[in-house]
């Protein structure tokens, strides 16, 4: 009964969107008295709902336990710069516009931008990158650093290991990356990132790495053809993962990568990098804008490019493509 109630009330209240409903509308749209409205409201806040009540308006709801803040991401985050500056939306076409936007306008190096949902999110070469409300992490993140531009993919691996390990340590989870860009668990994708570069002639102004993590969402959230190479953390654990806690660890890990990267260089990365990889050894098949390269994955070069050898021992370089991972 009292789940009942709480539903009707919350559909109301959604279908309100962030409105006022009036203690009568509510009594009258339950059956009950004005009082036993407050004691639902009541029992709503004891589910995490928050809610604000005003005299001759009526209640309205301000959070839901599904949403979150930048201050809740803030609480406890240990970093330098990743993060120190968060522009948190409800609702945008893609966090990566946006970015975009606030770099040219010269925001600090780390600012990131987080949303709740997209409606136009974007994956590589415009295709649709699906992110539905309350259940990722949709976020784009402005860097600056001061490396030559044929390096800037390093950081689409860079960001893969970070996110692998960020998953590591807030679930039991542990993801493997296909390069360049995927993180998969037991084959299906969990992760996807989009590097995009902000440069002049020879200078890199800014890089906007795109980061879609699949969190909480439930397999029926997924559109069909989605459902078969698509996964989330949580179908995969088999419970909820708090998404400010997974957002804090990859900002944490992220960091930590990006300096060891500018003192040191692309060799640790790599090391790391190769030990979480899915492809490596395997037969596959790149397939780049102008062929498909079948052959067996050898690694990453220094520089982050791909590695592949056909059957006749000839040794591609693979700047960019789609790998497929199947045996034949
Ligand atoms: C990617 O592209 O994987 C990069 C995705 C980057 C998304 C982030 S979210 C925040 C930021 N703002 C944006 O607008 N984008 C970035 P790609 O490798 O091209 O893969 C795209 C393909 O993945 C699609 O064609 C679908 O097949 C599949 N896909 C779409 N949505 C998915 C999802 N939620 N989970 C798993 N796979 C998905």
């Amino acid at each position: 009964m009292q789940s009942e109630v709480r539903k009707k009330l919350l559909d109301a209240f959604t279908a309100a969107n962030g409105d006022y409903l009036s203690g009568q509308y509510l009594a009258d749209l339950i059956g009950c008295s004005r009082t036993a409205v407050w004691k639902h409201v009541e029992d709503l806040r004891k589910h995490g709902f928050e809610l604000e009540a005003v005299q001759r308006k009526g209640y309205r709801i301000v959070k839901t336990p599904e949403q979150i803040s930048a201050d809740e991401i803030r609480l406890g985050l240990k970093t330098k710069f990743l993060g120190q500056v968060i522009h948190f939306k409800e609702s945008v076409d893609s966090t990566q516009k946006i970015a975009k936007t606030l770099s040219y306008e010269n925001a600090p190096e780390g600012t990131v931008v987080i949303a709740e949902e997209q409606l136009t999110g974007r994956g590589r070469m415009d295709r649709i990158w699906h992110s539905p409300k309350y259940t990722g992490i949709w976020m784009s993140m402005i860097l600056r650093p001061n490396i030559p531009i044929a390096q800037a993919p390093q950081l689409t691996l860079i960001t893969a290991v970070a996110i692998v390990q960020a998953i590591e340590e807030v679930s039991k989870l542990s993801p493997q990356i296909k390069w360049p860009n995927d993180i998969l668990i037991n084959g299906k994708k969990v992760t996807g990132i989009l590097t995009e570069l902000q440069a002049e002639a020879d200078r890199i102004f800014a890089i906007i790495i795109g980061v879609g993590i699949n969190v909480n969402q439930k397999l029926e959230d997924y559109p069909e053809e989605l459902r078969e190479i698509a996964t989330s953390l949580s179908i995969e654990q088999g419970e909820k993962i708090s998404r400010a806690k997974l957002i804090r660890a990859v900002f944490a890990n992220f960091e930590n990568l990006y300096l060891l990267y500018l003192e040191k260089g692309f060799e640790p990365i790599k090391l790391l990098w190769e030990s979480y990889a899915i492809s490596i050894g395997k037969t596959i098949t790149a397939r780049t804008l102008t062929e498909n390269i079948r052959g067996k994955a050898l690694g990453i070069t220094e520089d982050g490019v791909l590695m592949i050898e056909d059957e006749a021992g000839t040794i591609h370089y693979v700047y960019s493509a789609d790998i497929d991972l199947s045996e034949n």
